[in-house]
């Protein structure tokens, strides 16, 4: 028989543990928060959960900095809580999946404290380590131009043994040096095996392409001629000893569990693509892809952010959904996770209830109708928003966000007009739209917490909740549920098949068809907010559709139709 691993087919919902629920009243999501929604999970009809880090953590990065691989961040509980949802989650029947942050650490893990106390400490080699270089005018600067993804320079100066350290995000997320051989096995030991030992069914791995940097540490080429820090681009992406490493963890680690994993690769060609998640390569399962979340992003961060036409989402859609068509790869589908915004707020509107309501539902349709592994986000099922535009920067509470914003104002000077020109691009992309709690009910703080919210819950919970929403069968709760039973039903077509546009590129009308063999889907979504002409074609049925009633002769506004034949 030639059965296909779980994870195939599976739908995967992430928790981002801070704001999905808290138990106690300290303003801050918890493990016991999420315990108590499993039946929820359970009842929108996914399979996985993936939680994001959990892990002990300073929390400069929202967890993303581990301090502790085997120990639980205090405010969401303890290691007792972890293996109670571990257990929970399998009673359902559905699975665990974690998040594995092993690029860097934080600069508060006990191997970076060891590695910054002398340079002949054992573990000093554990991190990348390098001496000042000296300008024209003798001042001191970093070993090389490279930028972090957090703005500014990529590496940190420590006074104590006076050397930079290379960290491609914040000052306290120092990179691991995958170089050194005892580093990699302390990671497989201490942030891989501890928890498959305890059950976890598999890892979301987090910047899976960052490990191997170019060892000649040399200037990135200058893409950005205003900016002294460029971005490293091929000399830490796709390194050379990515695949080596990858084979690596597979062959010691992943293979011996029957567990999946995912890894966040972003940004390459299909070709190299395929060297991280061909099944022969014994690399990983899968991976995400950023297509469909950087679509309208024309420059080289999310805030170069152009706006999108339907060429822009079709091209997206086509290279994410079929990338892996025709190999033994697998591909993922998703349009949010922590780090993006809400996908009903950037390609469909939150303006009016009946448009967001509709375009939330057509949104989750076409999600559904793409190949490979689905991916929801806490709060997607109900059609979360983005945060108001009125909120000033003051509300943000992301590192990313927050510096950006600062060196932004120390580029431009204080002026007011481009300063709000970046707030508009803030409130179309800031990763904060997707950090806001998650509204559960029309009370206090969209009923999240008791206490005080560590981050203002958003202003349209009265309107927007999952208590309003999951016995309203007109709900975009109750749709999603829709769409994850007609995705398993016709799961040969909407998660196996080979995706083709066949819309000729309308302006507003983005149609495609999934085939494998003689079984075929046709998927036609309305992506504006007119009435447009349409004749359906015959020998097909109708499985799945945003509307009560649907014309002969039209779509309307968001109108989306799965039909079968
Ligand atoms: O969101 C980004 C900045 O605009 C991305 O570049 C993001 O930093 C990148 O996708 C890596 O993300 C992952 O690693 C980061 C962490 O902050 C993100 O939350 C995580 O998903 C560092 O660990």
């Amino acid at each position: 028989i030639n059965a296909e691993p779980w994870w195939k087919t599976a739908t995967v919902y992430q928790i981002w543990p801070a704001s999905y629920k808290d138990s106690n009243g300290d303003g801050f999501g918890d493990l016991q928060g999420i315990i108590s929604e499993l039946d929820y999970v359970k009842s929108l009809g996914v399979d996985v959960i993936w939680l994001s880090p959990m892990y002990d953590s300073p929390q400069d990065d929202m967890g993303y900095d581990i301090s502790n691989y085997n120990a639980i961040y205090p405010k969401y509980g303890t290691m007792k809580d972890m293996d109670q949802l571990i257990d929970q989650v399998h009673s359902r029947g559905m699975k665990l999946v974690l998040d594995l942050v092993v690029n860097h650490t934080s600069s508060e893990h006990e191997w970076f404290k060891e590695s910054r106390s002398s340079k002949d400490n054992p573990k000093r080699n554990w991190y990348i380590w390098k001496p000042p270089k000296y300008d024209e005018q003798g001042n001191r600067q970093p070993p090389n131009n490279w930028k972090s993804c957090f703005s500014g320079s990529a590496w940190e100066w420590d006074e104590h043994t006076q050397e930079y350290y290379l960290r491609l995000f914040a000052a306290t997320q120092p990179d691991l040096n995958w170089e050194c051989e005892e580093t990699r096995e302390a990671i497989y030991e201490y942030a891989m095996k501890f928890w498959y030992e305890k059950g976890v069914d598999g890892f979301r791995i987090d910047v899976a392409a960052l490990y191997s940097k170019v060892q000649t540490f040399e200037d990135a080429p200058i893409v950005d001629h205003t900016q002294k820090w460029q971005p490293f681009g091929s000399l830490c992406l796709n390194g050379p000893r990515i695949h080596e490493f990858h084979k690596e963890m597979y062959k010691k680690v992943t293979s011996h569990y029957d567990v999946m994993t995912v890894g966040e690769v972003g940004h390459c060609s299909r070709e190299e693509a395929l060297k991280y998640v061909s099944a022969s390569a014994n690399e990983m399962n899968s991976i995400f892809l950023f297509d469909l979340v950087e679509v309208g992003v024309k420059g080289l961060g999310r805030y170069d952010f152009a706006g999108w036409n339907l060429d822009d989402m079709r091209k997206a859609v086509k290279n994410m959904s079929g990338f892996a068509e025709g190999t033994d790869a697998w591909a993922t589908a998703f349009s949010e996770n922590h780090d993006q915004p809400r996908s009903v707020s950037r390609f469909g509107t939150d303006k009016n209830p009946k448009g967001h309501n509709k375009s939330a539902k057509l949104l989750a349709q076409m999600l559904s109708s793409l190949s490979g592994t689905l991916y929801i986000y806490q709060g997607q099922e109900i059609g979360m928003t983005n945060l108001p535009r009125s909120w000033p920067i003051s509300e943000y509470k992301d590192i990313e966000t927050l510096n950006y914003y600062e060196d932004f104002k120390q580029r431009i000077g204080d002026d007011k007009e481009k300063l709000e020109k970046l707030m508009d691009v803030v409130q179309i992309m800031a990763r904060d739209h997707a950090r806001s709690p998650v509204q559960w009910d029309n009370s206090k703080h969209g009923g999240f917490t008791t206490g005080e919210p560590w981050m203002r819950v958003n202003d349209n919970y009265p309107e927007i909740n999952v208590a309003s929403q999951v016995n309203d069968p007109s709900s975009v709760f109750s749709f999603w549920q829709k769409c994850l039973k007609v995705r398993k039903s016709h799961s040969e077509t909407l998660i196996f098949g080979d995706l083709k546009i066949v819309d000729n590129g309308h302006e507003k009308l983005f149609i495609f068809t999934k085939e494998n063999g003689n079984k075929k889907a046709l998927v036609v979504l309305n992506f504006s907010e007119e009435t447009v002409p349409y004749v359906a074609e015959e020998g097909y049925n109708l499985v799945l559709t945003n509307f009560d009633e649907n014309s002969d002769s039209h779509l309307a506004p968001y109108e989306a139709r799965t039909y079968i034949k």
